[in-house]
């Protein structure tokens, strides 16, 4: 039987160049993500995790990361139950990877609350509205990639993925 050769150096030729591509579109994004005043601005749309699928959640959330070194997190939610206070944090992966998974945290062997971590916590208006709002000193990491919503017991109702 006649197998097919396995072109080796064509192959690592094409894994170089999607690298290259990977790398410059990277850097394009980042690039564009500077604004005039040297902040770095990640932001994504607020979506339902499987627990809150029931929930017709929408809304927005942006990271800040200033020039002067601090955090700015603010997140817009709707379609939640009126005057309730919602818990939120910036968490350490994106919404789809194990919902998340835990919370970022600047110093990973610190205290499991702010300033080592970004709440952005907030209570809903009448209209189920909500907007939270968490300033820290200090650059988020790479790895501070997404804000989700709690339930006022604990659970991820809603996520949003920073770019
Ligand atoms: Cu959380």
């Amino acid at each position: 039987m006649k197998g097919r050769t396995f072109d080796r150096p064509r192959w690592r030729r094409l894994i170089r160049g999607m690298t290259a591509l990977v790398i410059g579109v990277m850097a394009v994004g980042a690039a564009s993500a500077v604004g005039a005043s040297g902040a770095r601005v990640t932001s994504g749309d607020v979506q339902a995790f499987a627990l809150g699928a029931g929930l017709d959640v929408s809304g927005r959330a942006q990271m800040i990361r200033t020039a002067d070194g601090r955090t700015i997190v603010t997140v817009h939610v709707e379609g939640l139950a009126p005057d309730t206070a919602y818990g939120s944090h910036v968490h350490q992966q994106a919404c789809a990877t194990g919902e998340a998974d835990g919370h970022y945290k600047f110093d990973p062997a610190g205290p499991a609350a702010p300033p080592n971590e970004i709440w952005p916590a907030f209570t809903t208006n009448a209209a189920g509205v909500g907007n939270g709002f968490a300033s820290v000193a200090g650059t988020a990491g790479p790895n501070a990639v997404s804000v989700v919503v709690h339930a006022p017991g604990g659970a991820k109702i809603a996520c949003a993925d920073l770019r």
